[in-house]
């Protein structure tokens, strides 16, 4: 089976692509500069269709952000979610707030708990692995997927342990899988600009490395869109690509599209309230799948490219949505104008509208629940009256908790 791609450049990319050969850099650079965007996307969605049939996955999660303390506040340019401790909006929510948050999943079908915040200069690992138990023993069915390994490295820092260590605990207090944030790019040049004295890319990799051999699998991220060039991503989707090679624990790669609102990078571009393009969007979802041929999905993160964006990306080479979210804080403070959560009779709907078959997962993207061709599931009771925002809570509260 092939694809006919109209800008000549391609056609040797898509004989490869029909012979399901490896992709190289040049490759993946005409990709991305090519206008002949409905070619790239015959490409991915061929290569998606090889790996996941027709199938769409999507989880009924919630992201929880225990702090948005973060001791790179002045330096990662492009956040708009951190605080310094004693700045404005700054808040760290005590255990019980976290299992407040998280009683949201007791009406809710949630079977996932996304967990990560800022670098706190106090907060302790202590506390995140207490955190972790109280959660499963409140929520045994529920899987923990926390800490992005910038957060690991912080900890492993201020505990003087290995972030091998860090990783051996966080297993054992009920952690299964790591996010894939905090990668952003990993060239040196754009990570000084965008992210200076932030964990570099190689220890990024290790860390995550580190994880598979501990059969922890991770989730990958590139963040585009901001001072980053083609040739950037492509290094960076390269290193994801050998690591993959040698130890096959990625399980999804998300794309994140970068928000210039409410940072000192988008002012300083004077990219103010101007996001990512939707044709750059479809683009990365689809050079993604066809490049990164050995990790088996590809992601949409709609509440950062709308959930409409997401429904197209499924033709272009996207397999894996993301969930019901609840409360999504990290975009929505940068500028994101897509509602905070999806309840799951809209995921399937969302999916179903896409001619696709949608299929529930669980974090290990093993499938939980499929749905007869019409079927539209029930809601479920108080999907999101329990679901208050941390910083709601922790202004009742009033707690600073170290
Ligand atoms: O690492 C921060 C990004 C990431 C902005 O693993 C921004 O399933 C755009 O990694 N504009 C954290 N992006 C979120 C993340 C993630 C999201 C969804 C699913 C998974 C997963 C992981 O958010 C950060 C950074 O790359 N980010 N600020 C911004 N202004």
């Amino acid at each position: 089976m092939g694809v006919r791609a109209n800008d000549p450049l391609l056609e040797p990319v898509a004989e490869k692509v029909a012979a399901g050969e490896r992709l190289t850099r040049e490759d993946a650079l005409r990709l991305f500069q090519t206008s002949d965007l409905l070619g790239v996307g015959a490409m991915a969605n061929l290569a998606n269709q090889r790996l996941n049939n027709n199938r769409v996955f999507f989880s009924a999660n919630q992201h929880i952000n225990p702090t948005n303390v973060c001791i790179l506040r002045k330096t990662c340019v492009f956040c708009s979610f951190a605080r310094l401790p004693k700045e404005e909006g700054a808040y760290t929510c005590s255990l019980d707030e976290v299992y407040q948050e998280a009683e949201a999943a007791r009406d809710n079908p949630t079977r996932e708990f996304h967990i990560v915040g800022g670098l706190h200069p106090k907060l302790r690992l202590d506390y995140y692995l207490e955190m972790f138990r109280g959660l499963k023993e409140r929520h045994p069915g529920v899987h923990i997927k926390a800490l992005t390994a910038v957060e690991i490295a912080h900890l492993a820092r201020i505990e003087k342990m290995s972030t091998r260590d860090v990783l051996v605990a966080m297993k054992e207090s009920g952690v299964d899988t790591l996010p894939g944030g905090g990668a952003e790019v990993f060239g040196p040049g754009v990570r000084t600009t965008i992210a200076d004295r932030k964990l570099v890319g190689d220890d990024w990799l290790r860390i995550h490395r580190e994880a598979h051999e501990l059969a922890i699998p991770t989730n990958c991220t590139l963040l585009y869109g901001h001072v980053e060039s083609l040739e950037d991503r492509i290094a960076h989707l390269t290193m994801l690509r050998d690591l993959q090679d040698e130890t096959h624990g990625f399980l999804t790669y998300i794309p994140l599209a970068y928000h210039p609102d409410h940072n000192e990078l988008g002012e300083t571009l004077g990219r103010t309230g101007t996001a990512t393009t939707g044709m750059d969007d479809l683009k990365n979802i689809a050079v993604g799948r066809l490049f990164l041929d050995n990790i088996p999905h590809v992601k949409t993160h709609w509440p950062m490219v709308t959930p409409f964006l997401s429904q197209i990306a499924l033709e272009f080479g996207c397999d894996d949505v993301e969930g019901t979210v609840v409360y999504e804080r990290v975009y929505h403070e940068a500028g994101a104008k897509t509602p905070m959560m999806m309840s799951y009779s809209d995921l399937v709907r969302f999916i179903r509208g896409a001619g696709k078959q949608p299929v529930e997962r669980n974090s290990l993207y093993e499938a939980v629940r499929t749905f007869d061709d019409d079927e539209i599931p029930d809601d479920f009771p108080g999907s999101t009256a329990n679901s208050r925002p941390v910083h709601e809570l922790t202004r009742l509260v009033g707690t600073e908790r170290v």
